[in-house]
């Protein structure tokens, strides 16, 4: 009798835990806005949370780049709950420090993607080093590499300007700071202005159009993201001045390749969203099933297309579809 009841109770332990082993995840992902970039995360997320068995659930997306938008939606997504995992684009890395600490504390454990908090190091204590791992490109380095190759495009010599997006957004300011240390090498550049379109093309645009009748001689642009860098081109094209005013833009969207064909971009930097949509999931998955120790900076890199490149078979794969 007492070994029957040993067996009852080892079978309804090994049950147990076997379904515990079995409950399935639920991701939640918090784009920064509405753009193929964030998709792109949104696609590689979804991919690996079904290789994986574990689902995903997503954020309205916003419409406009900024805390005052991302925080409400956040908070609903919380408090909608019934997911384990955060992975989240903060749109400041100082606004979003608070609201993203008190759904830390409620027990959800999380990673930012493509921007981070503070100054991005979650490896020292600090009232912004609670997200478990900053998923995303070295901005610095793409922006530094951008700068390199729009110097040579303009034989290292005349006037450059840059239109980006939002001063305390972690990824652009890191392309920003990038592309200025790599034009500090280049005595015979100018930088003539540097101006923040808060992520609306038409802002970039018309910026850029006053930059260009301000500085007819202006020979290259450096568009820090897809909203400055199509507003750019356009901006350009509108004054009869592509090929003459040499464009380097982030974001391989479809329209910017087009314009990389058409002779009106002459070079676009191509981050890798859907492996950080991929990586996210797979190291939170990592994390909540087997305590992992989750790397505090995952970096996938990045890919330069040029016109020679742009036709190669085994380009097309880094365009944001
Ligand atoms: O360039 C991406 C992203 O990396 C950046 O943080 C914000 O703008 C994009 O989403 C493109 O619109």
């Amino acid at each position: 009798m007492k070994r029957v009841l040993i067996l009852v109770l080892a079978l309804l332990f090994i049950a147990a835990s076997f379904g515990f082993a079995q409950k399935k995840l639920t991701f939640a992902y918090m784009p920064g806005i509405e753009d193929p970039f964030m998709r792109m995360i949104e696609q590689g997320a979804a991919a690996k949370a079904k290789e994986l068995g574990a689902s995903l659930i997503v954020g309205e997306y916003p419409k406009a780049w900024g805390a005052d938008i991302q925080v409400p939606i956040l908070e609903a997504l919380v408090a909608r709950g019934g997911f384990d995992f955060l992975i989240v684009v903060p749109t400041s890395n100082e606004a979003l420090i608070a609201p993203l600490k008190k759904i830390n504390a409620k027990g959800i454990p999380m990673v930012t993607t493509d921007t981070f908090l503070g100054n991005g190091d979650y490896s020292k204590a600090s009232n912004f080093s609670f997200p478990l791992a900053y998923i995303g490109t070295d901005n610095v380095l793409g922006g530094y590499e951008v700068g390199k190759r729009l110097a040579e495009l303009i034989g290292n010599t005349g006037k450059v300007y840059m239109n980006t997006t939002n001063p305390d957004a972690s990824s652009v300011t890191g392309r920003r700071d990038g592309f200025l240390k790599a034009m500090k090498e280049f005595p015979e550049i100018q930088v003539v202005g540097i101006d923040y379109n808060l992520d609306v093309q038409e802002t970039a645009q018309r910026q850029t159009s006053a930059v260009l009748q301000k500085h007819p001689d202006l020979k290259g642009i450096f568009g820090t993201n897809l909203f400055s860098a199509q507003g750019a081109y356009q901006a350009v094209d509108n004054a009869g001045l592509s090929g003459e005013v040499k464009i380097a833009s982030w974001d391989a969207t479809p329209d910017l390749i087009q314009a990389l064909k058409d002779g009106k971009v002459d070079l676009v930097l191509a981050q890798r969203p859907y492996q950080i949509g991929q990586l996210a999931v797979e190291w939170g998955y990592k994390f909540l099933t087997q305590k992992a120790t989750v790397p505090k900076k995952v970096i996938p890199g990045f890919f330069f297309f040029t016109r020679e490149n742009v036709d190669a078979p085994g380009s097309q794969s880094y365009i944001y579809q």
